[in-house]
């Protein structure tokens, strides 16, 4: 079984999109196993983002991700790490069908994150969930 970090970002928050985003998830047949809500620190952040240093859009993403609470949560599955990426749609949100493709805003306000390896999701359960 596979397992992946998802966060729902501070504008899905923001615009009562939770519920819908965690059912497009579990009606997929992802099960959850940790789920919190929290407001993430500066340093928490720059260590989930560490890859985008130095990319112009870096400081506009720590901004955006710390900016108001999120929930995280750990998805599990065969496949999980690619069941939710493509559920959630690439970065621009040009897919309809897609979370992102059908709500996203913008490239930041893109409403989630999924792990994008195995190695990520790895990584990244650690500095959420420890
Ligand atoms: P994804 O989340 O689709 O895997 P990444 O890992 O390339 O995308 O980028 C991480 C996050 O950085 C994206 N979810 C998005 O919020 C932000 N981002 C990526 N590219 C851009 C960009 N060109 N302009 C603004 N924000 C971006």
């Amino acid at each position: 079984m596979e397992q992946t970090l998802v966060l729902i970002k501070p504008d899905a928050v923001q615009r009562g999109l939770v519920g819908k985003i965690i059912s497009r998830f579990e009606e997929k047949g992802l099960k959850i196993t940790a789920l919190k809500m929290e407001q993430i620190s500066q340093e928490r952040a720059e260590a989930h983002y560490r890859e985008h240093r130095g990319k112009a859009f870096y400081q506009d993403l720590i901004e955006f991700i710390t900016s108001g609470p999120l929930v995280a949560m750990i998805l599990q599955g065969p496949g999980a790490i690619e069941t939710v990426r493509r559920l959630m749609g690439d970065t621009a949100g040009t897919t309809p069908g897609t979370i992102r493709g059908d709500w996203a805003e913008g490239l930041t306000r893109n409403l989630v994150h999924g792990s994008d390896s195995p190695e990520s999701a790895a990584r990244e359960i650690e500095i959420f969930f420890g």
